[in-house]
């Protein structure tokens, strides 16, 4: 049984041509003009580019008391209804657990997904334990990349001793670390102060983390990975300050990667002031919304390539459990969702408004993320032999985004009311229609998991600093015993 895309365009990270793209078992198996097969897609006036690779999700997350609220199967199922058609999510060990344990309870969790996804692997402790199974992360379960949390103090944060021999675990095994940079014991310190001065609203969430911690904690990231001699993938840069630290490091030669998240692009800090308290609180997120000098910071990175990768950071809270915090910010449960509307959002203020190509759509939602982490072209291209986890990409479609007709198990939207203009005419993850004009037809339990290799060789950062060892300890002999 074979299918074919049939008089579209097809559009890589680098060539816009007239083909048609014939799938047979999952995969593409013939790019070219006038084939045919057993079905035909009609992708007449569509551009036919690789799905959407979103590297940043928590799906069903133990966090701050709760769980986020969508699942791998309502979360896997807004991807696909928005062109994304691999997830990766964060396997995350509660402090004193093992890393293989979290993996488990991840693997049982994602068998419900409708697209392929992977995982990345957090480190929210050390321990000797952690350090032995970081091998068998990287060796046996396909998991080449490592979250550190550097803020959550007293929750998930690693202190910067913990994340310099984690980095260092990292270089051996041919893994990648990725940071959350914002400076937790500052954040605590700003946290407590606001509490105390009568600051409990959402609003007050905002002041709790300003761009100064998310800078500081990046510089501090990136030189720690200069010193282990490491790559870095920094999570969701959300301002100047931090994008200023990544473009400085790759100038350097340092491979330094930033993703802005949809949402920081989009929406600004006027989310939280002036507004009600469910309106302001479910749009709580780290890092908070940024205003506009920090949106067109990331914009200008997008189009210069000092950022690689727009994702979504996709944490659903319902307002329900956005409740928690009420007269308290620092319980409100931090996330916020846009899995369904990444690629629409990204497409309508990105190429619609003429910053980015169709191409650097591309680059920036599938194809940068897949080289960096290590499965490209199994995913992010359109190549003989890739996976056909394609988007037949109307430019012409148009809808209103509601959380009245969203496949997130949520009561709302951050993007409510936005119109977007560019949407999925059909999804096909490894080959199925998953989704066609806006119906859905995904299949829970389809999806499967990605395993991803170590990168070899490992990168080399330019310091030329070196950790002096204890065999290499100089013997110095004629020094008088009593000084000079
Ligand atoms: N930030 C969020 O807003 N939610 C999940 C974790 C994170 O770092
Ligand atoms: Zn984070
Ligand atoms: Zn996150
Ligand atoms: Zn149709």
């Amino acid at each position: 049984m074979t299918k074919v895309i049939k008089n579209g365009t097809v559009v890589t990270a680098d060539l816009t041509y007239k083909a048609d793209v014939l799938i047979e078992d999952g995969k593409i198996v013939e790019i070219g003009p006038n084939l045919s097969g057993d079905e035909e897609l009609d992708a007449t006036g569509c551009y036919v580019m690789p799905g959407g690779v979103d590297p940043h999700t928590h799906l069903e997350m133990p966090f701050m008391g709760t769980y986020s609220s969508d699942d791998f199967d309502s979360g896997t199922r807004a991807a696909l209804a928005g062109g994304t058609t691999m997830v990766v999510d964060f396997a995350l060990p509660s402090p004193g657990q093992g890393l293989l344990d979290a993996i488990q309870m991840w693997d049982n969790k994602s068998t419900r997904a409708n697209c392929d996804y992977s995982f990345h692997m957090a480190i929210t402790w050390w321990s000797e334990q952690v350090f032995n199974e970081m091998e068998t992360v990287v060796r046996d379960k396909g998991i080449n990349t490592f979250k550190h949390f550097m803020a959550y103090k007293g929750a998930l944060m690693v202190n910067d001793d913990e994340m310099y021999v984690s980095f260092k675990r990292c270089a051996e095994l041919g893994a990648t670390p990725l940071v959350h940079a914002e400076n937790g014991d500052v954040v605590a310190e700003l946290q407590r102060k606001l509490m105390e001065e009568g600051n409990n609203g959402p609003e007050a969430h905002a002041y709790s983390r300003p761009p100064e911690v998310e800078g500081e904690a990046t510089n501090r990231a990136i030189m720690i990975a200069d010193m282990a001699g490491v790559p870095l993938y920094v999570v969701h840069t959300s301002c100047e300050e931090s994008h200023e630290a990544i473009r400085r490091a790759r100038t350097q030669g340092k491979r330094v990667y930033g993703e802005p998240l949809i949402q920081h692009l989009t929406l600004d800090e006027s989310e939280y002031f002036d507004k009600d308290w469910d309106h302001a609180a479910r749009r709580v997120m780290s890092p908070p919304f940024r205003n506009k000098k920090h949106q067109d910071s990331l914009w200008a990175g997008l189009q210069s390539g000092s950022l690689s990768v727009v994702a979504t950071d996709h944490c659903a809270f319902t307002t329900d459990q956005k409740r928690y915090g009420v007269g308290d910010f620092t319980k409100i449960p931090n996330g916020t969702g846009g899995l369904e509307d990444r690629m629409p959002m990204l497409w309508t203020h990105g190429v619609e408004t003429g910053r980015l190509t169709p191409n650097e759509f591309v680059a920036v939602t599938s194809t940068n993320i897949a080289k960096i982490l290590n499965c490209y072209p199994k995913k992010g291209a359109i190549l003989v032999g890739a996976d056909a986890d394609i988007v037949v990409w109307d430019p012409a479609r148009e809808k209103t985004i509601s959380a009245n007709n969203q496949q997130s198990a949520i009561d709302y939207n951050v993007f409510e009311g936005q119109q977007v203009k560019g949407l999925p005419r059909f999804t096909l993850t490894r080959g199925k229609v998953a989704v066609h004009d806006g119906e859905i037809r995904a299949e829970e339990g389809h999806g499967e998991f990605v395993m991803r290799a170590p990168n070899t060789p490992v990168n080399k950062a330019l310091s030329t600093w070196k950790e002096l060892t204890a065999p290499r300890r100089v013997e110095r002999t004629g020094i008088p015993a009593s000084g000079v």
